[in-house]
């Protein structure tokens, strides 16, 4: 029997949880956060049945509320009558727009095709969600706007941070997660069309009968909410799946079985996307291992696919430790010469910058440079070098900062989105490529504000020209409740510049730790690979630090078109966060802000803890309209960044003070440990690092 105080107990406690659900707000919805009550199902109506619309509508019923009003969905072609200016809209742009339909007056999500209809249903949900209304027209610049899962067939995601691979390879086709649906739907949110289900790390079996065909249950998921499938292919797959001798690009067995392969697969996944492949790269096979070209081999794979409408990815970050070059050049030294010798269905894939993703890189040099070559971007959302899923950095700053680097290929104003959105050279095979954040975690992506990352790769992808702060506006729009959303953007906003500071700013880069990436190590400089090592990137001796890429050292800046390279070549031009990316600087060189370069390096360490305090701060004044269990796990990884910046600082202070023994500037407080107790930390199971 419960006692009269047991059963009170029992009372209050299913009170309180009705008042606050335990697990109601965990940040599954991501920003899809739609109201309780929703539109009444008839005021939404579908002319056409196709799984799309049928996805599109259903959609629109579950998001909007009550008031909404009437909302018709029809293509173009069904609402001709109306004379709408659709011109403009493609195969998947969107038109929203009040009108009178058989006199009554509705609102109409309206395109081309019934993907440019789910486009405009989610836009129109956006569209309320943010408080915005009135007409409104869209169509993507860029054309492949594709997710790059780095996921293993082990359920390993590399370089992932938020838990293990959605996709269960076990299970699959058998089971399908409903979860693969709402990962489809948030894609299709952004206008997301693609996803590279599989690592480019990749093993053959990702192209077995069996993994092709759970792929295809994955493809026949996505469909509806228009994402196509890739999978990135193992160059020597001939060999190991096929038993062949040889991986041979010019070789016609080699050749066939890549066709026959192809035809295999288009037979499970009729709009299979094609290939993405990462070859002669961190000991990947490829077409080098038999002299042939990076062309060679993918217009190999390009003729495979070719027949059924598929592309190839073909990426460009190679380098090579038998190549003494600097590793920055090596991808234009390897790729500039093949212009105009790649098929017209593959697009190189290129990374934003010429190492690999660090907080700050100056735009790859080969934007711009090929001309005759369409040429995707690479971005990484999941923050291998920014904090991994703990720290708070929102990426749309960098993303933004990027795409709007001048190439000046062709003159001012030829920025690098306009090389990714083809208009420079007048490709129409244009792409965007995201490496994931995603995983199994309940928030899918190891905390709230990574979602912001995902959130942020999709609309800049489908419109480079955004801006990062209305981005993370709307985001955190549809997130959080409205006195939150002034904080959290103001927060977002300098939080990845933050991560610049406390982690090595003034243009330093690849100072991290080795193998994991957690944490810093700029004093590491005994790997095997002399550009695995961080003092190979720094260079620091007891006159300066930077890495020299003038004509006196490795002259990389020459891979940029003249006027770029004539501001990299000085450093009074050199804008001071790529300084030392490209200039080996006197500790003691006088910066526009009046320090030395010691001192002004020192402050930026300080700058970017100070950041992180202000972070926690600030969220802490939004404790009382934020939900407790997404609050509290915000504000415990906030916790985790302020210790790991100050760690970061105090490290890598230690470490310079070692090489260029010199005191720090009158009242920083110095490092509370000596450089050999920051040396001696080991993290063996920090994430992300597939052994
Ligand atoms: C998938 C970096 C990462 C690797 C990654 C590689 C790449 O080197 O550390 O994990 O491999 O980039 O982009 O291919």
């Amino acid at each position: 029997m419960m006692t009269l105080f047991a059963r009170i107990v029992l009372i209050a406690g299913l009170l309180s949880a009705g008042a606050a659900p335990a697990l109601a707000e965990d940040g599954y919805d991501l920003w899809m956060r739609y109201p309780a009550t929703t539109i009444a199902p008839d005021s939404v109506s579908v002319r056409g049945d196709t799984p799309m619309l049928r996805v599109a509508a259903a959609e629109v019923r579950r998001a909007l509320p009550a008031q909404a009003g009437a909302i018709v969905l029809a293509r173009t072609a069904e609402v001709a009558d109306l004379k709408l200016p659709t011109a403009t809209l493609g195969d998947e742009g969107y038109l929203i727009r009040a009108v009178r339909l058989n006199g009554r007056p509705v609102t109409l999500v309206t395109g081309n095709t019934d993907r440019g209809v789910l486009y405009g249903a989610f836009a129109l949900i956006r569209q309320r969600a943010t408080g915005a209304a009135g007409d409104l027209t869209s169509a993507p610049r860029v054309k492949l706007r594709v997710l790059n899962h780095w996921d293993n067939l082990d359920g390993v995601v590399e370089r992932g941070y938020a838990g293990r691979s959605l996709w269960d390879w076990w299970t699959l086709p058998d089971y399908k997660d409903p979860r693969y649906v709402d990962y489809a739907r948030a894609n299709a949110s952004l206008g997301i069309n693609g996803t590279v289900l599989n690592n480019v790390n990749a093993k053959a079996e990702s192209l077995s009968p069996r993994y092709i065909a759970k792929a295809a249950a994955l493809a026949d998921i996505f469909r509806p909410y228009g994402i196509r499938v890739y999978l990135s292919a193992r160059f020597s797959a001939p060999i190991e799946l096929g038993g062949l001798k040889t991986a041979d690009p010019l070789d016609p067995q080699v050749a066939a079985w890549w066709r026959a392969k192809a035809d295999e697969i288009y037979r499970a996944i009729p709009d299979f996307g094609g290939f993405l492949v990462k070859a002669n790269s961190e000991g990947q096979p490829g077409p080098r291992d038999y002299h042939r070209t990076h062309a060679d081999g993918a217009n190999m794979l390009a003729a495979a696919v070719a027949p059924h409408d598929g592309i190839v990815m073909w990426r460009a970050f190679v380098y090579a430790d038998t190549d003494p070059d600097d590793r920055a050049k090596q991808a234009y030294t390897e790729f500039k010469p093949l212009d105009g010798r790649f098929a017209k269905n593959v697009i190189v894939q290129v990374k934003n910058g010429a190492i690999d993703f660090q907080p700050r890189e100056p735009f790859h040099p080969l934007f711009g440079a090929m001309p005759k070559t369409p040429l995707m971007m690479e971005f990484q959302i999941t923050k291998e070098y920014l904090g991994f899923a703990t720290h708070l950095a929102y990426l749309g700053p960098l993303f933004a900062e990027t795409l709007a680097s001048d190439t000046f290929a062709k003159g001012a104003g030829s920025t690098v989105a306009k090389v990714v959105d083809g208009s420079l050279e007048g490709h129409t095979l244009t792409g965007i490529a995201g490496v994931a954040n995603i995983g199994d975690d309940r928030d899918w992506t190891g905390s709230t504000f990574n979602q912001a990352n995902w959130y942020a790769f999709g609309r800049m992808a489908w419109d480079p020209s955004l801006s990062a702060e209305t981005v993370a506006r709307e985001w955190a729009a549809q997130t959080f409740a409205p006195a939150a959303v002034a904080p959290a953007v103001a927060m977002m906003m300098g939080s990845r510049e933050a991560v610049v500071d406390y982690t090595g700013a003034l243009g330093l880069a690849h100072v991290m730790a080795t193998g994991h990436h957690y944490g810093p190590g700029p004093w590491v400089s005994d790997l095997k690979r002399p550009e695995w090592n961080p003092v190979y990137y720094h260079k620091a001796d007891k006159r300066g630090i930077g890495f020299d890429r003038t004509k006196s050292g490795s002259n990389a800046v020459a891979q940029y078109a003249p006027p770029v390279a004539a501001k990299f070549a000085d450093p009074a031009t050199t804008p001071p966060g790529e300084l030392l990316w490209f200039h080996h600087v006197a500790w003691d060189r006088r910066m526009p802000s009046g320090r030395t370069l010691w001192a002004d390096l020192v402050g930026h360490y300080d700058a970017g803890v100070a950041y992180v305090v202000g972070m926690r701060t600030r969220w802490d004044t939004v404790k009382p309209v934020v939900d407790a269990e997404r609050w509290q796990k915000t504000a415990s990884f906030l916790a985790v960044q302020q210790r790991e910046a100050q760690w970061w600082r105090d490290a890598s202070l230690a470490y310079w003070m070692s090489v260029n023994g010199l005191p720090l500037p009158a009242g920083v407080a110095p490092p509370p440990h000596d450089l050999n107790w920051y040396k001696a930390l080991s993290f063996p199971y920090a994430p992300g690092n597939p052994q």
